[in-house]
C-alpha cells in the first residue's frame, strides 16, 4: 500500500498564465507520450461530459457483418461514439479470430480508424481457462488463478498467452508507425463469480497478484508501454466491497463498474437503478479520493424491453456524477435478441437519439478539437 501511495503522488503541476493545472500521470513510468496525453485528455472531456461508447461497434451490429462504415450507433445518430470498445478473447491461442468470429486484423484497422478520427479504445479480453481448455466461463475450479501465479503448474504456460496479448497491444500503430494509445479493462467483473477469475475462483491476494503479475510483465517484460488499465468490478455493495480485490494504485488508471438492467418487471428497474447509483457514487469518490478516472465499463438492457431506458433510467444518474465514459455491450449480429443500443427501426431509437443529443453526452465528433 506504502509504494502504491507513493506512485499515485507522482504529479505534474504545470503552471500556465499563474494557474497551476495537475496533471495525473499514468501508472506506466515508461508510458508512451501519446499514452500520457491519451490519460491528460480523458480527464479533461471529462469536464465536458460523459463520452459514449459501444462494444464492438464498427465491426457488425443487429442483422449484419463486416460491412465498410457499418455501425448501428451512427446509422441513428449520425455519428460514431467517442470509445470504441473491442474484444480480445482467443487472442491467446494465435488464432486469427475472436472468440465473437471477428479477425484480430480488423480490430486492428478499426482501432486505428477511430484513432485517425479522434476517438478512443478500450479492450476487453474473455480469455480462455487455461487450466481445462474450456471457455472463460469455465469457473468451476478455484485453483486457475494459483496456478498461473509465479511458481504455479501453468505460469511458463500462461505468460505465453501474455506474449500474444502484448504482441497484438504492440501492433496497434498509426499510419506513421507510432503506437496507439489504448485502455485496457483486464479481468473485469472480478466481484462475481462468472469467470475463472472471480470472487468464488480466486482469493482477493491471488486477484491482485494476477492483476500484478499481468501489468509487470506486459509493460517490464513485454515492454508495452501503450495501456491505460481500467479496473473494473460487477455490482458492489460498498467501497470496501469495491477495494477488496484491488490491486493499488500503483496498477490501476481507471476506475469503473459493470452492471446490467435485467428482468423486465418494475421491481428489476428500481433496483437497478439504485444498485447501478451506488457503484456508480462508489467509482467517483474513489476516483476523486486516488486521482484516478472514474467510468461505467458495461452496462445495457438486453434487447432494449425498456422504451425509455436511456432518458428516464441511465441520464438522470449519470448527469449528477463526473464520468469518463459510460459503454453499452455489443449489438451480436448472430444472435437476434442480443443488442443493448437499438437500430435503425428499434422502438427505443428516439429514446436513444434524445440521450445522445443531450449536451453531456460526447459522441466521436464532440471529443474533437475544432
Ligand atoms: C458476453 C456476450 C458473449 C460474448 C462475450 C465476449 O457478454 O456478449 O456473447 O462472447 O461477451 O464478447
Amino acid at each position: 500500500m506504502k509504494n502504491a501511495l507513493t506512485t499515485s503522488i507522482i504529479i505534474f503541476v504545470f503552471a500556465s498564465c499563474g494557474e497551476s493545472v495537475v496533471k495525473r500521470m499514468p501508472i506506466d513510468s515508461e508510458a508512451t507520450p501519446e499514452t500520457v496525453a491519451l490519460y491528460h485528455r480523458l480527464f479533461d472531456l471529462m469536464e465536458k461530459g460523459i463520452m459514449l461508447g459501444h462494444q464492438d461497434d464498427p465491426l457488425y451490429g443487429h442483422g449484419w457483418y463486416g460491412i465498410e462504415g457499418g455501425s448501428d450507433v451512427k446509422t441513428i445518430t449520425g455519428d460514431y461514439p467517442a470509445v470504441m470498445g473491442f474484444e480480445l478473447g482467443h487472442i491467446e491461442h494465435d488464432v486469427p479470430y475472436s472468440l465473437d468470429s471477428v479477425y484480430f486484423e480488423q480490430i486492428k484497422r478499426h482501432v486505428r480508424e477511430h484513432y485517425a478520427r479522434g476517438g478512443i479504445s478500450t479492450f476487453s479480453w474473455h480469455a480462455d481457462n487455461i487450466a481445462t481448455g474450456n471457455s472463460t466461463w469455465d469457473c468451476k475450479q478455484d485453483t486457475v488463478v494459483r496456478a498461473i501465479l509465479l511458481g504455479g503448474s501453468l505460469h511458463q504456460d500462461y505468460l505465453a498467452w501474455l506474449n500474444r496479448l502484448g504482441d497484438f497491444f504492440l501492433d496497434l500503430r498509426d499510419d506513421n508507425g507510432q503506437l496507439i494509445p489504448v485502455i485496457f479493462r483486464m479481468y473485469h467483473e472480478h466481484t462475481g463469480d462468472w469467470f475463472w477469475w472471480g470472487s468464488k475462483q480466486a482469493t482477493p491476494e491471488e486477484y491482485k497478484q494476477l492483476w500484478m503479475m499481468t501489468s509487470d510483465y506486459l509493460r517490464k517484460v513485454k515492454g508495452v508501454h501503450n495501456l491505460l488499465y481500467a479496473y473494473s468490478s460487477s455490482n458492489t455493495q460498498s467501497k470496501s466491497h469495491y477495494l477488496e480485490r484491488y490491486p493499488g494504485d500503483a496498477y490501476v488508471d481507471i476506475v469503473g463498474f459493470d452492471h446490467y438492467l435485467k428482468g423486465r418487471t418494475s421491481e428489476n428497474v428500481e433496483q437497478y437503478k439504485v444498485d447501478f447509483e451506488r457503484n456508480v457514487q462508489i467509482v467517483s469518490e474513489y476516483a476523486a479520493q486516488s486521482g484516478k478516472l472514474p467510468i461505467v465499463g458495461e452496462t445495457g438492457e438486453e434487447s432494449i424491453w425498456d422504451t425509455k431506458y436511456f432518458t428516464d433510467i441511465v441520464y438522470p444518474i449519470i448527469s449528477k456524477y463526473e464520468l469518463g465514459w459510460i459503454l453499452f455491450w455489443r449489438n451480436a449480429w448472430d444472435k437476434p435478441d442480443h443488442y443493448y443500443l437499438p437500430y435503425s427501426g428499434h422502438p427505443s431509437e428516439l429514446d436513444f437519439k434524445k440521450f445522445v443529443d443531450a449536451p453531456l453526452i460526447l459522441m466521436n465528433h464532440d471529443i474533437v478539437e475544432q
